[in-house]
C-alpha cells in the first residue's frame, strides 16, 4: 500500500514515520510513504502557497492551484471518486476519523493526505479534488500534519503483516466489541503497595477471563460511558 502525503513540511515526518511499527513496515516492503512538498507546484518566486481569504477576515487559505496541479502530476489520470487511488483532505471541517473509516481505508492501494493548513482550503479542493475531507477529533490543531501521520499509523497497521500478528486480532476485537481494553499489570506483584489482582497471579484462564470482561466493562462505563449507550 503507498501512502502520499501532501504539505509545506515534509521534514514534520522524518520523526514519526522513521520510529517503530511504521519504520518496520517500509523496510519490509509492506507499505510506502512518499511525502510532497508542495511548494514543488508553485511558479512564483516566493513559492507562493496560500492567499487571503476573499471577503475578508484573519488569516490565510490555501491556494487550490497547487493542490491540484499537484495530485494531477502525482495521478495524471486520476478522476474524482476513483475507488483505488483516494484523496482525502485533512481539515479541521471534516467527517471524524474512527476505526471503521481506518478498516475501509486499509482496504485501497494508494492513499494521498492533503494536509491543510492556516486559516483553511480553498473549499473548491474539498469539492472537486479531494474523494473526502476528514478531521481526527474536536480539537484545534495547527495544521493536518499531525493528523496525517495518525492516519497512516491507524491504517498501516491493519495492512496484513504490519503487526507481529500476535496482538493484532486479540485487540481489534476488543474495540469491536465496543468496550476499552481491560487494565493490564505486569511485575512486580505489589508496586508500593499497590497488589496487582489476585485473580491475573493465579493461572485459571476462565476466571481470568472473566475477571477481565468485567474490568473491561467497568472501566467502559467509567470513562466512556457513550460506548455503552449504543
Ligand atoms: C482557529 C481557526 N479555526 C476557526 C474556528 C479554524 C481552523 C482552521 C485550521 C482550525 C484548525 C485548523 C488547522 N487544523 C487542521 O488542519 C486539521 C485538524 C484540526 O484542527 N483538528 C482535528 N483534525 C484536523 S485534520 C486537520
Amino acid at each position: 500500500m503507498v501512502f502520499h502525503v501532501l504539505t509545506i513540511f515534509p521534514d514534520f515526518f522524518r520523526g514519526p514515520f522513521e520510529c517503530g511499527v511504521i519504520d518496520r513496515a517500509q523496510r519490509a516492503g509492506l507499505i510506502e510513504i512518499r511525502l510532497h512538498d508542495l511548494r514543488t507546484w508553485t511558479s512564483d518566486r516566493h513559492r507562493t502557497v496560500d492567499d487571503r481569504p476573499f471577503g475578508g477576515g484573519e488569516g490565510m487559505v490555501l491556494k487550490a492551484q497547487p493542490l491540484f496541479e499537484a495530485v494531477e502530476s502525482i495521478w495524471p489520470d486520476r478522476k474524482q471518486g476513483d475507488l483505488r487511488r483516494r484523496v482525502i483532505l485533512l481539515s479541521a471541517q471534516g467527517r471524524k476519523f474512527d476505526q471503521g473509516r481506518a478498516r475501509d481505508m486499509a482496504e485501497i492501494d494508494e492513499l494521498l493526505l492533503i494536509c491543510g493548513r492556516y486559516e483553511g482550503v480553498d473549499e473548491r479542493v474539498a469539492e472537486h479534488l479531494a474523494d473526502e475531507e476528514l478531521s481526527i477529533g474536536d480539537y484545534v490543531l495547527s495544521g493536518g500534519e499531525l493528523a496525517a501521520a495518525v492516519v497512516v499509523d491507524a491504517v498501516a497497521r491493519l495492512k496484513e503483516g504490519v503487526l507481529g500478528n500476535r496482538d493484532s486480532t486479540l485487540y481489534e476485537s476488543f474495540s469491536d466489541a465496543g468496550l476499552l481494553d481491560c487494565p493490564q499489570y505486569t511485575r512486580p506483584e505489589e508496586f508500593r503497595g499497590w497488589k496487582a489482582p489476585e485473580v491475573l497471579l493465579g493461572g485459571n484462564h476462565e476466571q481470568i477471563r472473566q475477571w477481565r470482561k468485567e474490568a473491561a466493562r467497568a472501566k467502559t462505563a467509567r470513562m466512556r460511558p457513550d460506548l455503552l449507550e449504543s
